[in-house]
């Protein structure tokens, strides 16, 4: 990996090199305040079409199913596990060296909570040996503890579960993790605080079989309702929601099926589509070349569900939902293992009634993967996957749309602390870059992940309390 991080030494990216005088700077300023109004003004939707792809691994060893991102070293950035590696953010621009620290046992990490409410982080782990809590034994998570905490196994494929999500399933506490699973049916693991410390329960929900789980609350009750289909039947397979009864510990949920489709189900995501207020479901078929349906929650809960065609590729056995290109509506994120191996995004139009694509890349064959999140901080949501077919590798695609960015070269007395950087990320939008915190060398980034020019070093001197930093020459 390159080092990313340049000193900034100039005003304009192609400017000759030069210190910056006072004429220099108040143009500086200046052009910074039209920018910041005209952007406060506008609040276009972010494009969809600017992406940066970064393989951050390609000597992983073993299958995953488990990809999951949360932040376990505190330093604002989301790091990332996968299989029974942890790999922590190099944060600013992602384009450093994600440290990867293997797990002391053989697991499947798919989940990332907080489990004691202590500073190190905490992630879920299955495999063919049982369920772990891993615990981070620093800040950093350089070293992990690993606590069997139950005998119930996910082994599919030797590996693990395809199908797993985290959230609120039990009101208060912490959060649960729910798994579908080839021999376990639906169940959640829910964890208590005691004197003995965290103590574990597995609660079956279902008998049902599901490649895909997703969690949310399906009927506006309050409480978090499950979401599933079926798949290895020769019927139609029916795609269904798990209603929570709102008693902890219950078991055999209420199932209400939404609809069928003509392949097994694969990938499942309950988001409101068409923005009414109400939870839907999208899926995907695990086959050739299939289609990517929605399922539209209707107005009364005894009338029926409609199905909706979003579009169709091979093998999307990567999916997921989210507001990606932040205009208030939920898009669709999609990968391909198969042919072009395409990761697609499916831009919803009039509340979910078109859908326009957008290519992210091509050529990298994704499974369960293609996981929305905001992993650097900046407003806009990136991607990241697994492969199945070529499980060396580990990849994030990092969201341009919010450049440019700043940031400050990470040093190794930061890494060694585990501080976090100041000020990490910023957006032309939201951030407020403290100037008094500002420290020297700081710099920008732009779409191409490269550094630009301006003077952060400047800037710094000022009297402002904050303001973004752009410099003339990328103010266009
Ligand atoms: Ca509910
Ligand atoms: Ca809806
Ligand atoms: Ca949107
Ligand atoms: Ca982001």
């Amino acid at each position: 990996m390159h080092d990313a991080f340049v000193r900034i030494v100039g005003p304009g990216a192609h400017a000759q090199r030069k210190e910056p005088t006072v004429n220099n700077l108040l143009r500086v300023w200046t052009t910074i305040a039209l920018v910041v109004t005209v952007i406060a003004d506008a609040a276009p939707a972010l494009s969809l079409d600017s992406w940066t792809c970064i393989q951050i691994d390609d000597t992983r060893e073993g299958k995953a199913f488990g990809c999951e991102a949360g932040d376990l070293t505190g330093d604002g950035y989301k790091d990332i596990v996968s299989g029974r590696y942890f790999y922590r953010n190099p944060g600013v621009a992602m384009n450093g060296v994600w440290q990867r620290t293997t797990f002391p046992v053989a697991v499947d990490a798919i989940a990332v909570l907080d489990v004691d409410n202590d500073a190190f982080g905490d992630v879920f782990a299955v495999g063919c040996n049982g369920t772990y809590w891993l615990e981070a034994n620093d800040k950093t998570g350089t070293a992990w503890t690993s606590h069997r905490i139950g005998t119930a196994v996910f082994c599919e494929h030797g590996v693990g579960t395809q199908g797993y999500d985290v959230g609120d399933i039990v009101r208060g506490g912490q959060k649960e993790v729910v798994l579908g699973s080839d021999n376990n049916g639906v169940v959640y693991f829910t964890v208590t605080l005691g004197s003995q410390g965290p103590q574990w329960t597995m609660v079956s929900i279902s008998s049902e079989y599901t490649e895909g789980v997703s969690v949310g609350d399906m009927d506006n009750d309050g409480d978090i309702d499950v979401c599933g289909g079926q798949a290895m039947v020769s019927s139609a397979r029916n795609i269904w929601w798990l209603e929570n009864p709102g008693t902890a510990g219950a078991t055999n949920w209420v199932k209400h099926v939404v609809g069928s489709i003509p392949n097994d189900m694969d990938r499942v995501k309950a988001a409101d589509v068409n923005g009414d207020g109400r939870q839907d479901i999208v899926v995907t078929e695990e086959a050739g070349y299939t289609t990517i349906c929605w399922f539209e929650q209707p107005q009364s809960s005894g009338s029926a569900w409609t199905r909706h065609t979003i579009g169709s590729g091979d093998r999307h056995l990567s999916m997921d939902a989210g507001d990606i290109d932040g205009d208030g509506d939920v898009d669709v994120i999609t990968g391909e293992e198969i042919n072009d191996q395409e990761i697609l995004i499916w831009e919803n139009l009039n509340n979910g009634s078109s859908f326009v694509q957008h290519t992210v890349d091509r050529g990298k064959s994704t499974h369960i993967g293609c996981r929305l999140t905001d992993l650097d901080n900046d407003g806009d949501l990136d991607v990241y996957s697994t492969s199945w077919v070529t499980p060396q590798y580990l990849w994030v695609w990092r969201n341009d749309a919010r450049h440019p960015v700043v940031g400050c070269p990470q040093t190794e007395e930061n890494r060694r602390l585990g501080e976090p950087l100041l000020p990490a990320y910023a957006t032309l939008r939201s951030a407020f870059v403290p100037l008094t915190k500002l420290p020297p060398g700081a710099f920008r980034a732009n779409a191409a992940g490269r550094v630009a020019g301006g003077s952060m070093r400047a800037a710094g001197a000022t009297t402002a309390a904050g303001v973004y930093l752009r410099s003339p020459a990328d103010a266009e």
